[in-house]
């Protein structure tokens, strides 16, 4: 069976990015595949340390799965869910491909570029957490990784190494597909990228100091509604779809296709060409704060109980998994 894969950092409460970018998109495909593919969903606690943790790392982590089973996550025995701190194995094969990829194309990572950018020194946490994100995924052979746009870099980085690797000393790994098919598989046009609502030519953050830029998935919805009403947009007279001059109005057309599961076409198609700006960010500011009433429901009817033995559960199939692959991995380097 071909193996789909994702996780999300517990560093803290997470945005409606997240959401839309890599939660909603991992819960619809595995809800639809989950019969025919390994799917499995990790918290990759061990990169959330890379920065800042806001409160209780083992709370936040908690949290973050219970996100997945609040928007709809189908369980079975092909859904596997574990904390990428209980599997050791993740953390060895990292430090094994720190000894395959290179400093140049580390470099080269615009997530390590933003993280780091302004600041005099970071943690080299920061520069090689594309290495482990590449051990997460060749540990289990996931073909595909459905995440946000800002991380498809990484993917290319993962299949690099690993073609790297297999060149040198067999084919170990299995390639993770390719962006083009990885964006096919998610069922959308192109990789997610849900914008800063006040300074929308940069990707809404959790990270981010200002709190009328993101929508935190814990914010009340009346409060939610405000932010979208205070938007940035842009002052034309009709509204267009356009992220390259438009990114501010295009991002709340773009917001509304994905809460509402509308085609984008068509939301643009009813709104384009309009005057109504305000119209449409009540329109924006009702899905957004409707979704989160429900979404909050959910959420607060999960037990850390049933995360806790979905955990037990998932850590076994993945240190079973991973270990195998390590040990052919070890063989292959003459470790053993
Ligand atoms: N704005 C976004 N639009 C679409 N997808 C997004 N993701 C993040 N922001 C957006 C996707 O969410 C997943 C998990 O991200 P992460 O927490 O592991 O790391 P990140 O990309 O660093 O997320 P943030 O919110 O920007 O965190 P901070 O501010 O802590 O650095 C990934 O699939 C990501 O693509």
């Amino acid at each position: 069976m071909k193996t789909i894969l994702t996780g999300i950092r517990a560093n803290s409460v997470l945005t409606l990015g997240n959401y839309l970018g890599a939660l909603l998109p991992m819960v619809r495909l595995s809800n639809k595949y989950s019969k025919d593919y390994n799917v499995n969903i990790f918290v990759p606690d061990l990169h959330s340390i890379i920065s800042d943790v806001d409160g209780d790392l083992k709370e936040n982590t908690i949290r973050t799965l219970k996100y997945y089973l609040a928007a709809g996550l189908e369980i079975n025995e092909n859904v596997h869910i574990y904390r990428q701190s209980r599997v050791p194995a993740h953390s060895e094969l990292c430090w094994i491909l720190n000894c395959v990829a290179t400093m140049g194309e580390l470099n080269r990572m615009t997530q390590y570029k933003e993280k780091s950018d302004g600041k005099a020194s970071c943690n080299v946490g920061i520069f090689d957490y594309p290495v482990l994100m590449a051990a997460d995924i060749l540990l289990y052979s996931a073909t595909y990784v459905p995440l946000g746009e800002d991380q498809f870099q990484h993917i290319e980085l993962t299949r690099n190494i690993a073609e790297r690797f297999n060149h040198k000393f067999g084919e170990v790994f299995i390639i993770p597909a390719e962006t083009k098919e990885q964006v096919e598989f998610m069922g959308v046009e192109k990789p997610i990228r849900i914008r800063d609502l006040v300074n929308p030519e940069k990707k809404m953050s959790k990270s981010t100091a200002s709190e009328n830029s993101k929508i935190m998935l814990d914010d009340e919805p009346f409060k939610a509604a405000k932010k979208v009403m205070s938007a940035t947009t842009d002052s034309f007279v009709e509204v267009q779809f356009d992220f390259e001059k438009r990114p501010g109005i295009s991002n709340l057309l773009y917001i509304e296709a994905l809460i509402t599961d509308t085609p984008l076409d068509e939301v643009v198609k009813k709104w384009q060409g309009t005057t109504r700006y305000g119209e449409l960010k009540k329109q924006v500011a009702n899905s957004v704060s409707e979704m989160l009433v429900e979404f909050q429901k959910r959420l607060a009817e999960i037990s850390d109980k049933q995360v806790l033995e979905l955990f037990e559960f998932g850590e076994k199939y993945a240190n079973e998994v991973a270990n195998q692959k390590l040990i052919e991995v070890q063989k292959a380097f003459n470790l053993r």
